[in-house]
């Protein structure tokens, strides 16, 4: 199916959820999971990392891993991708933004009520009370990285760890509900950006097809998600999007 169809699609939607992954915060200079890690931790995979054992075996490590990528974020701004999708909550009567990105390029971009399924670079909060910890002032990093101690809990002494979803974690109930409540009751589900590889988030897109949305899917490669999308639409999220809004929209 073409853009154009696909924007028909999209124009005629009464809610749409939008799933996005790593792939729409690429073009903002975010590398994506797939991307080798570079640096301190170019020996490590990020799957490996992002895990209680990395935590608990080696916490600078792990922590100036997660301080990097919030300076990153920091330094960086939202792409075109991320402003289409801002600007489509307001052509349709109703949008769900659900993320499996830690960055904040969606709510800087004027989305608002992103459900942020792994959580967020900017949510600390204490590994052993739990207890949120406001965000330490940015530390000074060596382009390369460097280890940096968590701080420590003000309540408990505990370290503080960041506030994203480790694989072996479960998901934040609420945000896990409203998602599949979203994808099980919309008639458009935009995937962008990601490799359907993670559970249960690549849940979410399955779902909304077994409910009877159109699936419509931008990312340049194919993904396992490309057999029930209704419209696969090959390229980089920052031309596609916008060219979509426009189509349904002009
Ligand atoms: C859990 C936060 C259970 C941290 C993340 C079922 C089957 C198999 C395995 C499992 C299963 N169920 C559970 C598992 C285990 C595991 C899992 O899924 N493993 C996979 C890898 C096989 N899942 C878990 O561990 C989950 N927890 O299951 O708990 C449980 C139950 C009870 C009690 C206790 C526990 C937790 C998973 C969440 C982990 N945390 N992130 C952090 O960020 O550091 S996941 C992280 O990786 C991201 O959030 C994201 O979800 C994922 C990366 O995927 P994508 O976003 O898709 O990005 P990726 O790099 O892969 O791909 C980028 C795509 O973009 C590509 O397709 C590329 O082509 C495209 N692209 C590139 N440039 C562009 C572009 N697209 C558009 N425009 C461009 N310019
Ligand atoms: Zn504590």
């Amino acid at each position: 199916m073409a853009l154009n169809d696909a924007a028909k699609l999209l124009g005629q939607a009464r809610h749409v959820v939008v799933f996005t992954g790593a792939g729409i915060s690429a073009e903002s200079g975010v590398p994506t999971f797939r991307d080798a890690l570079t640096g301190l931790w170019s020996r490590f995979d990020a799957q490996s990392l992002a895990t209680p054992q990395a935590f608990q075996e080696d916490p600078e490590l792990v922590w100036g891993w997660y301080e990097w990528r919030r300076r990153l974020v920091q330094q960086v701004r939202p792409n075109h991708g991320h402003l289409a999708v801002a600007r489509l909550a307001a052509h349709v009567p109703q949008l769900t933004l659900i993320t499996q990105n830690v960055d904040d390029l969606h709510e800087r971009a004027g989305s608002e009520a992103a459900v942020h399924l792994h959580g967020s670079l900017f949510a600390p909060r204490c590994a052993t009370c739990s207890r949120p910890t406001p965000s330490p002032a940015t530390p000074e990093q060596p382009a390369e990285g460097r280890r940096i101690p968590p701080p420590r809990c003000a309540h408990c002494g505990g370290p503080v760890r960041p506030g994203v979803v480790w694989f072996g974690e479960q998901l934040p109930e609420e945000a896990l509900f409203a998602a599949a409540q979203a994808a099980s009751q919309c008639d458009v589900l935009l995937t962008v950006g990601t490799s359907g590889l993670v559970y249960p988030a690549a849940e979410i897109p399955r779902l909304a097809a077994r409910s009877g949305a159109a699936v419509l899917q931008v990312n340049p490669e194919p993904t396992p998600l490309d057999p029930i999308a209704t419209a696969n639409l090959r390229g980089p999220a920052a031309e596609i999007l916008p060219a979509l809004v426009s189509a349904a929209w002009s």
